[in-house]
């Protein structure tokens, strides 16, 4: 009777020590809410992490900064407050002087095809801006446009506009005559409904995700900049996984790219059918002139970055040739897809 007790004392306990011993828990923080694309990726992230591991692994995510805020996410988890963590990386400048080249008003037409090509550039070029971590994956948004409160037809009703964006975003607005308010996304939705802004720049999935619809009816199509994000980890999280852990992650981060790329792409036109279907958003297209205007007055831009790259001992010349190749090649893949 004893011994049978023992033994089943024994058999709990050992099972209980095996299951807590191999069961890996990771922290996952992220910024913006549930709803958006940051987190819709998360937990897409965490469910194929958790299946391929055969449940060894177990991820618990902190959408809407949670755990970490926009501000603090790069910091946080360098410093292991989360152990995995998305940053936005416009929304620390001169931090990350080659990936903010998907900053630059260069034409993306697609988040599918800049999430590639960044993450392709990462992976070439190797940045020391992403030294003290582990990047899990990487990916760039949809083009920029502009949403207001009231019409912006052509430049002249843009002027002294005051807009929300980030990073290079906002100087390309300061430059086109509004005035930047320089914020993360996530503090974007008090700041409208304050009226501290009468809009922003950003891709326009935002519009049902955040319901921005409500209060910016207006869109101008400028498909300018693409907002670059990297999903990070923790350095010595990352070298205490087991090896067959570290496979898994690693042979999901050009997958996680693109599936987060056809993800918003998809979510930037479902956004703008239901703001043409539920409050009736007007997008308007600037007179020819006025394009041709925009990319003159930005083309500097592109020599400012290479001079920062540069400083920063950067091939930049060389990285903007991968760049325009590489997205070249992803975009006539695509249409023939
Ligand atoms: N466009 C960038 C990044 C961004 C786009 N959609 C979302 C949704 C939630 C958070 C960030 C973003 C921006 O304007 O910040």
């Amino acid at each position: 009777m004893i011994k049978k007790f023992v033994l089943t004392i024994f058999l709990v306990l050992g099972s209980y020590c095996l299951v807590s011993a191999e069961t890996i828990r990771l922290s996952y923080a992220n910024f913006p809410p549930a709803s958006t694309f940051p987190s819709v990726q998360m937990e897409r992230w965490k469910e194929a992490v958790e299946e391929r591991t055969n449940g060894q692994v177990r991820v618990d995510t902190y959408p809407g900064g949670s755990l970490l805020g926009a501000r603090n996410m790069f910091r946080g988890v360098i410093q292991g407050q989360a152990d995995i963590g998305n940053i936005c990386m416009s929304y620390q400048p001169g931090v990350f002087p080659m990936t903010t080249v998907l900053e630059l008003p260069l034409g993306f037409t697609s988040s599918k095809v800049a999430s590639i090509v960044l993450w392709e550039l990462f992976e070439k070029y190797q940045p020391q801006e992403f030294e003290q971590v582990k990047v899990l994956t990487m990916f760039g948004t949809a083009p920029s446009n502009l949403m207001t409160k009231q019409p912006v037809r052509n430049l002249a009703e843009l002027k002294g506009m005051e807009i929300r964006a980030s990073g290079t975003a906002s100087q390309i607005l300061d430059i086109l005559g509004a005035v930047a308010v320089d914020m993360p996304m996530s503090e974007t939705p008090e700041a409208l409904q304050r009226g501290m802004v009468k809009g922003l720049l950003s891709s326009l999935e935002v519009l049902m995700d955040f319901n921005f619809a409500a209060y910016t009816p207006y869109q101008t199509r400028l498909d300018l900049q693409v907002y670059p994000f990297a999903v990070i980890m923790n350095k010595d999280k990352w070298n205490s996984l087991p090896q067959d852990v570290q496979n898994v992650m690693e042979e999901l981060r050009l997958e996680q790219a693109i599936w987060t790329g056809e993800y918003m792409d998809a979510q930037v036109e479902k956004s703008l059918e239901y703001a043409r279907d539920n409050y009736d958003n007007q997008m308007f297209e600037l007179a020819a002139e006025e394009y041709a205007e925009i990319d003159e007055k930005l083309e500097f831009l592109i020599e400012k970055w290479k001079e920062e790259a540069t400083k920063n001992n950067l091939p930049a010349d060389e990285i903007l040739a991968d760049l325009f190749r590489l997205k070249e090649y992803y975009e006539a893949e695509l249409a023939v897809q």
